[in-house]
């Protein structure tokens, strides 16, 4: 997991607001393929539950806050994501969650894959496992 904070241009009068911009294999260390957003979510709901085998992704909340939890098989992170100029990546055998803090919060990701259920570990004691048997590690 890591913190990218994004290039974010600010008009000169504050009421025009901002534009965050970033470039796929400069600013983050990755090409995106797809992109999806998640949204209508109210606090305190938690989504996520998996970890994966292959995909990296950014985490982005253009909107709200979110607390990302992170956990490598041994250690868990938490980062609150509650700006839209800030992107988390997390690669791959990263467990995670994600924990809407405020009602309609939009979690925007960008992903270095397409989408495929294949790559998906969605039981915690199968991701546990392949973290022992070092299958990240290969
Ligand atoms: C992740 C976190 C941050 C698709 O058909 N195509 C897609 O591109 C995606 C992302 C999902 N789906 C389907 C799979 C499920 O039937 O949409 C349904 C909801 O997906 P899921 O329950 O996995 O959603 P989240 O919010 O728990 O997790 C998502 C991503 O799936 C996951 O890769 O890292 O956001």
């Amino acid at each position: 997991m890591q913190e990218y904070s994004l290039t974010k241009k600010n008009a000169e009068n504050p009421e025009v607001g901002s534009l965050v911009f970033f470039e796929a294999n400069k600013d983050i260390p990755f090409a995106f393929k797809r992109v999806y957003y998640t949204y209508g979510v109210k606090e305190g709901i938690i989504r996520g539950h998996h970890a994966h085998k292959a995909l990296e992704q950014l985490l982005i909340c253009v909107y709200g806050a979110l607390e990302i939890m992170c956990d490598d098989g041994e250690k868990k992170e938490y980062t609150v994501l509650d700006d839209p100029a800030k992107g988390l990546y997390v690669g791959r055998g990263i467990w995670r969650t994600m924990k809407w803090l405020k009602d309609d919060s939009v979690l925007l990701v960008l992903a270095s894959e397409y989408y495929d259920e294949s790559d998906y570990i969605r039981d915690y004691d199968e991701f546990v496992r392949l973290v022992k048997e070092g299958y990240w590690k290969r």
